[in-house]
């Protein structure tokens, strides 16, 4: 048979500044889908609990100091190492399930070129990662975002480097993005993506390939 047309889960990416409502969203549309019996999951990146997430954390919270290399080196091993010797996102999808996932690669190059690193060499590391089918990105002008309460005290939520953020992540847009204006109310933003996401899991189940970083 034709590994190609094997039905499978969908892999999708959430998108954003901080602030701008992704973690609410990932969390709404796991439930949404859950509640309609689609196996799905709930992944996030950073995962802070795995021994390189807990570097990450430290380095957020300014507990630790890193070179900017280095950190962003770490951020795509974290991503790396779910892994583990086999692919457990590939198996995943495999099986059906459809993967929610808070921040990927973009984050990882938005952040780390937004301090002046080479958007190219920040790119490198993360290929041959598996590729998202789609790319949500919830849109929010900096000044919005920290209007919603403000930032917390963590390492990058400061306005003049989200704006810088914003601009990287425009560069990185593809045919596999979807802006979604994050300012509308919080149920048309729901509806919005649980639209993109549902027509998204048919063409999985029919069999959409899988494909790699970078397009
Ligand atoms: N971040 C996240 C990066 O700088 N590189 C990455 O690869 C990823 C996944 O971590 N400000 C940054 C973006 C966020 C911060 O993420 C923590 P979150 O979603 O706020 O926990
Ligand atoms: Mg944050």
């Amino acid at each position: 048979s034709n590994p190609n047309l094997q039905s499978r889960g969908a892999l999708v990416v959430l998108e954003g500044l901080d602030r701008s409502g992704k973690s609410s969203q990932c969390s709404e549309i796991v439930s949404y889908l859950q509640s309609i019996g689609l196996a799905t999951e709930l992944w996030r990146f950073p995962d802070r609990d795995t021994a390189v997430g807990k570097m990450i954390s430290a380095y957020l919270s300014n507990e630790s100091n890193l070179d900017d290399h280095t950190i962003h080196l770490l951020f795509s091993a974290n991503r790396w190492e779910k892994r583990d010797k086999r692919s457990l996102m590939e198996e995943k999808l495999k099986a059906g399930t459809t993967l929610i996932v808070d921040r990927y690669s973009y984050s990882g190059v938005a952040f780390s070129s937004a301090k002046g690193l080479d958007f190219n060499w920040c790119k490198v590391p993360e290929t041959g990662l598996l590729a998202p089918d789609i790319v949500l990105y919830l849109d929010i002008t900096p000044e919005k975002a920290a209007e919603r309460g403000g930032y917390g005290g963590e390492r990058y939520e400061r306005l003049d480097f989200q704006r810088k953020v914003r601009e990287k992540y425009q560069d990185l847009q593809d045919a596999s993005w979807k802006i979604v204006d994050a300012c509308l109310p919080m149920e048309e933003v729901q509806k919005k993506l649980r639209e993109h996401v549902l027509e998204l899991i048919k063409a999985c189940q029919n069999g959409k390939p899988f494909s790699h970083l970078w397009l």
